[in-house]
Order: structure tokens, then C-alpha cells, then sequence
């Protein structure tokens, strides 16, 4: 009996033990809300894709994706990732939700914080969005 309840203390106390020094490895590592190791593959967050569409997608790195930037990018899809379209929207649809002061680019920086609510705001679309133009960015 004695036996039992020791060991029973035992392996509680290195569960707790265990437990305790995972949850603080994962904060450790962990400290930034934004960076790359704070991603979830199934969500990649809004900042995320500001951060890869501006190393991928912005040739001319003026921190706008323009109308043909984003044209080009799609025209260079492989014909099968082109089904993203389905998900998020054409080119006209994609301007009209992400180019909000409607200069014709998306502004990394200006267009983006403003059209949270409309522009890449669901997760399976980001997901789209980052598997088909930029699956490997770690940014
Ligand atoms: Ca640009």
C-alpha cells in the first residue's frame, strides 16, 4: 500500500515535473507574438503575409503589391495551385478587398492594417494564400 502511494507521488510529481518545464520551453522560445516561430500552419497570421508577400511578391520592393505584381504572380502559378483563385477571389476581388484607398496597389504598410476586415481575413484564406504563392516563407 505504502509502495503504491509513493510511487503514485512519484509519477504525479514527474508528470508535474514535465509538464511544468514544457509549457516554459514553449514560452521560452516562444517570447514574440509576430515571429516566424509563433506561426500556426493551419492560421498564418495577417503580419505573416505582409512580411512574406513583401519578400515574394513585391519585386519592385516599394512596399506595394501592384495590380501586376499580383498578375504576374498568379500567371506564374503551376495551372493546378491556380485553384486558389476559387478561395480568394480573382484579381478584381482581391483588389477591391485589400487595395483600400484604391490607387490600383496594395500598400504593405498603408492598404494592409486598413482592410483587416475585408482583405485575407480568414484563416483558410491566408492558408491559401501563403500555400500557393509562397508555401516555403518562413518570414
Ligand atoms: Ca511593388
Amino acid at each position: 500500500m505504502r509502495v503504491s502511494i509513493r510511487s503514485t507521488v512519484f509519477i504525479t510529481a514527474i508528470l508535474c515535473v514535465f509538464f511544468h518545464s514544457t509549457v516554459r520551453a514553449e514560452e521560452g522560445e516562444c517570447l514574440a507574438d509576430s515571429g516566424p516561430c509563433a506561426e500556426d500552419p493551419s492560421c498564418p497570421s495577417r503580419p505573416h503575409i505582409i512580411r512574406c508577400a513583401s519578400k515574394y511578391l513585391d519585386k519592385n520592393q516599394n512596399k506595394m503589391l501592384e495590380r501586376e505584381e499580383l498578375e504576374e504572380a498568379i500567371n506564374s502559378l503551376p495551372w493546378l495551385a491556380r485553384g486558389v483563385l476559387k478561395i480568394i477571389g480573382s484579381v478584381d476581388k482581391i483588389m477591391e478587398k485589400c487595395d483600400a484607398d484604391n490607387d490600383g496597389a496594395i500598400g504593405m504598410e498603408t492598404d494592409m492594417p486598413a482592410t483587416e476586415e475585408t482583405c485575407l481575413a480568414s484563416c483558410f484564406k491566408r492558408k491559401a494564400f501563403k500555400s500557393a504563392f509562397f508555401p516555403e516563407c518562413i518570414e
